[in-house]
């Protein structure tokens, strides 16, 4: 009998759950196969945006979303440069009338330490918000949640909610994404709090002021220190089980599956799946993940539900 049945009896007998996760990777062509359209054209406005940074195009509200206002005032280097935004900005659009462009400028302590804003419907009510890495001089990095309304004046992003500081300087956390990950019909918020020198996967609540942390799991990474790539973590739906996330572990030399089950603990595997080499990226797949490793192979990566 091989490791992962003599883990399955183990499992039943110990555990009295029916199924545990399992993670299979195959070798892929590049890209794993995955077409990605070239986007559109960013408006006039966000050619402005800092260096190495994307514009993203929504379509609830907010028609374009991109960091700006270039500083040195944060010298953090997490994403390959200590240059970080002094500003979010948006071109906000609504039915009927013409999009307007809205600036929301961070005071002096502060910068969006990040490089693609996340468009998401958070609070499901048919407009985008907009979720950034935002860092404290003094206290780190936050997950902050920009939302948009529309004044007398015009439109205005204001502060939603946010979740907790990584705790002092040029602490740093990145996002994993955005799903109902305990089963309550809202959705919650994934990040993984100081991926460079011990992992803490996080889920929140978003209950406006605060994003509420609910869970925690230790030992993952999500971020090679110095990258400009920050997709490194996968989100899995397989309903009707719970939304799974898979993320390498802190060598990120293997790969870990959780998912937060009811009555509120963590399912993961026994033990992590061994990777032929560094992860360096993740990408979604309908059943698990694509990943790129060090040395420029591709790998479908299965979640066994
Ligand atoms: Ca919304
Ligand atoms: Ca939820």
């Amino acid at each position: 009998m091989n490791l992962t049945g003599l883990f399955l009896i183990v499992c039943c007998l110990a555990g009295g759950r029916s199924m545990a996760m399992d993670l299979r990777i195959e070798p892929a062509l590049e890209s794993c196969g995955l077409q990605t359209p070239p986007p559109p054209k960013p408006p006039e406005a966000a050619a402005q945006r800092i260096p190495d940074s994307l514009a993203v195009a929504g379509s609830r509200g907010l028609a374009w979303v991109w960091l700006a206002d270039p500083t040195r005032r944060y010298p953090h280097v997490a994403l390959g440069s200590g240059v970080h935004a002094g500003s979010v900005q948006a071109l906000a659009s609504r039915p009927g009338a013409a999009a307007q462009t809205v600036r929301y400028p961070l005071p002096l302590n502060r910068v969006f330490e990040d490089r693609v804003p996340r468009l998401v419907d958070l609070d499901q009510d048919g407009r985008d918000e907009i979720l950034l890495i935002e860092a404290d001089a003094l206290r780190g990095a936050a997950l902050v949640v920009l939302g948009l309304r529309w004044t007398a004046t015009g439109p205005k992003l204001f502060e939603q909610a946010r979740g907790p500081y990584a705790g002092s300087s040029f602490r740093w956390l990145n996002p994993v994404g955005v799903a109902d990950f305990d089963g309550d019909g809202q959705l919650d918020v994934a990040s993984v709090t100081t991926p460079h020198v011990g992992g803490v996967l996080m889920l929140h609540h978003v209950r406006p002021p605060a994003l509420v942390p609910f869970a925690k799991a230790m030992d993952v990474s999500n971020h090679r220190m110095g990258a400009l790539e920050q997709r490194l973590a996968v989100i899995v739906h397989q309903p009707p089980a719970r939304p799974a996330i898979v993320v390498p572990d802190m060598t990120r030399k293997a790969l870990q599956a959780l998912r937060w089950e009811a009555p509120g603990r963590w399912q993961e595997m026994p033990a992590v799946l061994p990777m032929p080499g560094l992860v360096e990226r993740l990408l979604p797949l309908p059943q698990g993940a694509c990943a790129l490793l060090a040395d420029g192979s591709h790998w479908t990566v299965t979640l066994l539900p």
